[in-house]
């Protein structure tokens, strides 16, 4: 006999695990356990979506005639780890071999690579086939490359998947990438979809209650139904984002107060957890371009975060190690308390917090361009920047989390991920959204008591690396522009620097 081990971003019907058992002979084990909940101190929505979704694709499996031996928090006995789980189910019904899929994250595989000594029997550990390139064949392509660039990644999975590729094998509209007509600012127009919301059945109150319960403490606002934790509620959110798409190319670097979601999917959570397919998604996608229901720059910008951004991350946080400590820029300032309270004067902080804590959620442009610029234009540690990513989103998964913080956002990599830093200052945010009319600081100045912080942060951090950065082409207008000011305004600005790090804990 059998056990097949499912984690909780497992929640596939294609799981290799679920190929490699026999139903009648083998069973199935599902844990909630005190470890993969703590490890971090999660998003009590990011708790609740995992539970919710666990139960909900247990059952389901069930239904299918699976044998499942589901342990739950709640449960009569609580176990603290996913070892201690199967041990206890091993103890009572012998098994022949443990078979499990690789699961997302290193520290957990470590953990794995050492239960075949443990339970004394096979551990089978099976290559996870749900991406769309397998880990073996992003080293083929990395190895031998100088650089790691994201776009030749993109383009190269296009050519793979055959994804808006002509029969004559060019991209669609003869252009790769349409990012350049992706960046406008959203006034209030077109209307924003209101979010896809599911009604909560007796598996959700009952996880919501053991949340309440189990995690009083916890940080983040719980609100069943937000987020899908079925199959079937994830297709609902695929065709609900697919038929509101149209505006996500041209607005998907805009930012707005009291805009949570503007014209993104939310399909990350779904993703992550297995509910969704990555070629599903994006075939959905392409089908509904080739319907003319949505423009080329929707659908060619939004395929490219799924072929691109998520498959080229997840190949980096392997091929790179990502998931070693990453401090490339020899950042030590600690996170400040409004990264978790959200009471700050910087409203761009404050909004996107905020929204954070009640949904678990924020877009890209808020994760790189607000918090992520600003903890890399005010060295905040790394590690712990990625600590508070990895808690705070329903998504956050390290092989998915690591990669977007410690690379993208705060080139703790030592710059082995993107060319140059995200780093901007506050006339970006205000390009981009309506965030600085309501600030307290005012946008225009860069020193002074109401400057915005962003802009002193912005220069001295230029000024602090300019040995590492100077020379790099792609930051040469930032560096003219430095060498635009006279002396006395760089010292001005190098001082109002230092004193916004010295005082970080109380803008
Ligand atoms: P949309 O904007 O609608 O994009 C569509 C899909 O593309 C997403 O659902 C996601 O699957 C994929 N995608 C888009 N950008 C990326 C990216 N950079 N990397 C990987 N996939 C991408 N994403 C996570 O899934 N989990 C994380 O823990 C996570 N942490 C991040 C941390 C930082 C510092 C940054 C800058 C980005 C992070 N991202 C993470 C990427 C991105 O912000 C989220 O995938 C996106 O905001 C999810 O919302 P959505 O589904 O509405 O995305
Ligand atoms: C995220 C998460 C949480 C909060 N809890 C559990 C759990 O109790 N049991 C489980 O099997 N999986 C859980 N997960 C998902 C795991 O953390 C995830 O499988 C690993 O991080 C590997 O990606
Ligand atoms: Fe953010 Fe500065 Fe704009 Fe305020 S003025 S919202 S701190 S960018």
């Amino acid at each position: 006999m059998q056990l097949g081990l499912i984690l909780g971003d497992q929640l596939s019907r294609t799981l290799p695990t679920l190929r490699r058992l026999n139903r009648d002979r083998d069973f199935i084990v599902m844990a909630e356990v005190w470890a993969e909940a703590r490890y971090v101190p999660h998003h009590r929505q990011k708790l609740f979506n995992c539970f919710s979704a666990m139960r909900h694709f247990a059952d389901t499996l069930a239904s299918a005639g699976w044998r499942v031996r589901y342990l739950p928090l709640d449960g009569a006995r609580v176990y603290a780890s996913l070892r201690e789980a199967v041990e206890a189910v091993v103890t009572e019904n012998p098994v022949d071999r443990i078979v499990v899929t690789e699961p997302g994250e290193h520290r957990l595989l470590t953990d794995i690579a050492h239960w075949e000594t443990h339970f004394g029997c096979p551990v089978e550990v099976l290559e996870d086939t749900r991406f769309l390139i397998s880990l073996t064949d992003f080293a083929a392509w990395a190895d031998g490359r100088k650089a790691l660039r994201m776009e030749y990644f993109y383009r190269w999975m296009r050519q793979r998947t055959g994804l808006l590729m002509t029969e004559d094998n060019r991209p669609e509209g003869d252009q790769w990438n349409f990012d350049a007509d992706n960046r406008r600012a959203w006034r209030g127009d077109p209307p924003t979809p209101a979010p896809l919301l599911f009604e909560p059945d007796s598996i959700d109150q009952r996880v919501a209650a053991m949340i309440d319960d189990q995690f009083a403490d916890g940080w983040g606002d719980v609100q069943p139904g937000l987020w899908p934790v079925t199959r079937a509620q994830a297709e609902a959110s695929l065709n609900h984002a697919v038929s509101h798409l149209d505006c996500f190319g041209d607005y998907q670097d805009a930012m707005a107060n009291g805009e949570p979601w503007l014209f993104h999917s939310r399909l990350s959570s779904a993703l992550n957890q297995g509910l969704l397919s990555p070629l599903e998604v994006c075939e959905a996608v392409a089908d509904a371009y080739y319907r003319d229901r949505i423009p080329l720059n929707a659908a060619e910008g939004f395929i490219r975060q799924i072929i691109g951004w998520r498959e080229f991350v997840r190949g980096l946080y392997w091929h790179l190690r990502l998931y070693e400590p990453q401090n490339g820029l020899d950042h030590h300032q600690n996170l400040p308390t409004y990264f978790w309270s959200g009471e700050t004067r910087m409203n761009c902080v404050h909004q996107t917090v905020t929204q954070t804590r009640a949904y678990g959620y924020a877009h890209h442009i808020q994760r790189l361009m607000v918090t992520g610029n600003f903890a890399l234009i005010a060295e905040l540690d790394p590690e712990a920047v990625s600590e508070w990513y990895l808690s705070v989103y329903v998504d956050a998964y390290q092989w998915v989390e690591r990669p977007n913080t410690l690379g993208m956002a705060l080139h703790a990599d030592g710059g082995r991920m993107t060319s140059k830093p995200y780093a901007a200052s506050g006339q970006y945010i205000n390009r981009q959204s309506d965030y600085c009319k309501t600030c307290w600081y005012k946008v225009k100045e860069s020193t002074g008591t109401r400057a915005c912080p962003f802009n002193g942060l912005y220069w001295h951090f230029l000024m602090r690396h300019q040995d590492r950065f100077r020379s790099n082409g792609r930051m040469g207008l930032m560096y003219r522009n430095l060498d635009k000011k006279s002396e006395a305004e760089r010292t001005a600005l190098w001082q109002q620097g230092e004193q916004l790090i010295a005082r970080l804990t109380s803008l």
